[in-house]
Order: C-alpha cells, then sequence, then structure tokens
C-alpha cells in the first residue's frame, strides 16, 4: 500500500514536471495569441489619469496578452472613466475583471469598454483578466 502511493505521488511529480516544460516551450515559441504568455515580465508602464474639472481619464490598450499601461494613477473622490481599447493578440486579456468593483467587462478588437467609478480612499484597485494572470492596477492617490 505504502509503495503504491509513492509510485502515485512520483507519477503525479512527473505529470506537473511535464506539464511546465510544455508551458515553458508555449511561451518561448512566441506565440502570443494564447493566454497570459507575458504575465508581468516587462516592466510595466505608468499613466497619470488625464484631468478635466470633473473627472479623470485613462486609456488602456489590451495587446499581445497584456495591458499597456498597467498602473494608472488617479485622485481619490473624482469619477474616473477607464477605457480599454480591444487591439491585437489580447488572448484572455479580452475580459477585464474588476473585482473590487465587481464590473467585468470584455472588449472585441478594434472596440473599447469603459469602466466608470470614483475611488473614496487611497489605495490600490487590481484589475487582470478573468485567471488573474494578465494584470494591472490603478494607484489612487
Ligand atoms: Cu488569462
Amino acid at each position: 500500500m505504502k509503495h503504491k502511493l509513492i509510485n502515485s505521488t512520483t507519477m503525479a511529480a512527473i505529470a506537473l514536471l511535464s506539464l511546465a516544460a510544455s508551458a515553458l516551450a508555449f511561451q518561448s515559441s512566441g506565440h502570443s495569441g494564447g493566454c497570459c504568455g507575458q504575465g508581468e515580465s516587462s516592466p510595466a508602464k505608468t499613466q497619470v489619469a488625464q484631468q478635466t474639472k470633473d473627472v479623470q481619464k485613462a486609456t488602456v490598450t489590451v495587446q499581445d496578452g497584456k495591458y499597456s499601461p498597467a498602473t494608472i494613477q488617479v485622485k481619490k473622490g473624482k469619477k474616473v472613466i477607464l477605457t480599454f481599447k480591444g487591439g491585437k493578440n489580447m488572448g484572455c486579456g479580452s475580459t477585464i475583471e474588476f473585482k473590487s468593483l465587481k464590473q467585468t467587462k470584455t472588449v472585441k478588437e478594434g472596440g473599447t469598454v469603459t469602466f466608470t467609478f470614483t475611488p473614496q480612499s487611497a489605495g490600490e484597485i487590481k484589475f487582470a483578466c478573468s485567471m488573474d494572470m494578465i494584470r494591472g492596477k490603478v494607484v489612487v492617490n
């Protein structure tokens, strides 16, 4: 019985290893159309939201499996209008989820979707693809 247990554990480990290996091969192949291939490997660009009297606006482009910029700076107590533009090779990044705001939207290539909210306190509002692998955040000051 004990012997059998060790065997199945070893088998599971081997299965995991080969899975990891194929995932690595997938990433290095440069095929960016799939999900979450890029992750947070590239340096996150920061954009300060454009301020007008009543609102603050920023635009994020979804392309090649990432959000650009991945960090947007806003001020608290003022309405934020955040637009996501659909580019090429979005992968699963086309579905954008703001968990803390309970808002999820999917953008089409060439289209846009807009998230509107008013942050009441300083901190971070995170967004991500539906699998929480491609990530970005709104930094509230
Ligand atoms: Cu994903």
